[in-house]
């Protein structure tokens, strides 16, 4: 029996890397399923499993997965039931978000963050693409910053084409394993070939027509960084549903809500109609965003993303 990390799953089949560092392929011994998750992908990048292999050209067979320290999850798709984990035993996670070409919402933002805080996953926001943008785009990067700077993320600009920000982004991502995330065409690839050239993954040009990006990435994938850390590239992501939260606890999941929740009068608090709610307060004297209240308001009246941001993006 050897051990080792996935770095890559299509389907049943996966590539495993092993302590070694050898890439064995390998499949699923059977049907697993994992207790409590109905996931569209039993196995998720990251993973740790255990396999067998009888000659090292062959195919290995996983025959356990090692419990999860950690995962992420959404919903497969809009409406369903089902859910895919998008990885498993990271360190943290980057949102890649960018103020145009795709523009990236903070109803999206909101959603993403939530799940991370949900999963105790460190999620720090990355802004892409500081070269192209024109005066209201700059605005719009400006006020998204200013909100998720006073409610405690920590925020990077990045130009993947300029270089601006790469060392910053490569001093978080030093001896961690990072999941990147983001919509389509933020340029997640774009970001990991220019600090790890060598790469060479694909990437392609949004689309005019309607500043989308062309989902280019189209499974996750580890990748190791020369300069000693583990960086996970996805798929754009349309939309980030969100798997069920209980709606009590959701203003857990908001760090600046959080610290503020002993100061509301009801201890069961919806800070949606109550009086002498701290959490309104601080919205009043703009100690929290109020898009991110009115976000917090949506997510706990169960809406989902506005339809354009379910089909375009
Ligand atoms: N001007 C500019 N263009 C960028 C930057 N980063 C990425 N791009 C461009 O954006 C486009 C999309 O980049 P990708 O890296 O393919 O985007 P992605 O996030 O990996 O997209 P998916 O794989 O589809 O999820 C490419 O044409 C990149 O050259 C940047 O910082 N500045
Ligand atoms: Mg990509
Ligand atoms: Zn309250």
């Amino acid at each position: 029996m050897q051990e080792g990390t996935v770095v890559r799953t299509t389907g049943n089949h996966c590539t495993v890397r092993t302590d070694e560092g050898r890439s064995v392929e390998c499949c699923l011994k059977g049907r697993f399923k994992i207790s409590g998750i109905k996931s569209t992908n039993p196995l998720a990048v990251g993973d740790r499993v255990l396999f067998v292999c009888s000659d090292p050209n062959d195919y290995g067979l996983i025959c356990e997965i090692r419990p999860r320290r950690n995962y992420i999850i959404r919903k497969a798709a809009k409406l369903s039931k089902q859910t895919h984990i998008i990885a498993a035993n990271m360190d943290q996670a980057l949102l890649i978000v960018t103020a145009a070409m795709p523009r990236t919402s903070t109803g999206f933002i909101d959603r993403f963050l939530l799940t991370c805080e949900a999963y105790h996953i460190p999620c720090i926001l990355v802004f892409n693409k500081i070269d192209v943008y024109d005066g209201e785009a700059k605005e719009y990067l400006s006020y998204m910053k200013d909100i998720y700077k006073q409610a405690g993320y920590a925020c990077i600009e990045t130009s993947a084409l300029d270089g601006r920000g790469l060392e910053d982004l490569k001093s978080v991502l030093k001896d961690r394993t990072t999941l990147l995330s983001g919509h389509s065409g933020v340029g997640k690839s774009t970001l990991i070939n220019a600090i790890e050239p060598g790469l060479d993954l694909k990437t392609s040009e949004v689309s005019l027509s309607n500043m989308k990006g062309r989902h280019t990435t189209t499974f996750a994938q580890m990748y190791p960084l020369s300069f000693g850390a583990y960086i996970i590239d996805t798929p754009g992501i349309r939309s980030f549903g969100m798997v069920d939260f209980k709606k009590e606890e959701l203003a857990l999941y908001y760090p600046e809500m959080k610290l503020r929740l002993s100061g509301c009068r009801y201890y069961n608090c919806t800070h949606i109609h109550e009086p002498q709610c701290a959490i309104k307060e601080a919205v009043e004297k703009g100690e929290i965003s109020r898009e991110r209240y009115e976000n917090y308001v949506n997510i706990f009246n169960g809406e989902e993303l506005q339809k354009d941001e379910w089909e375009n993006r």
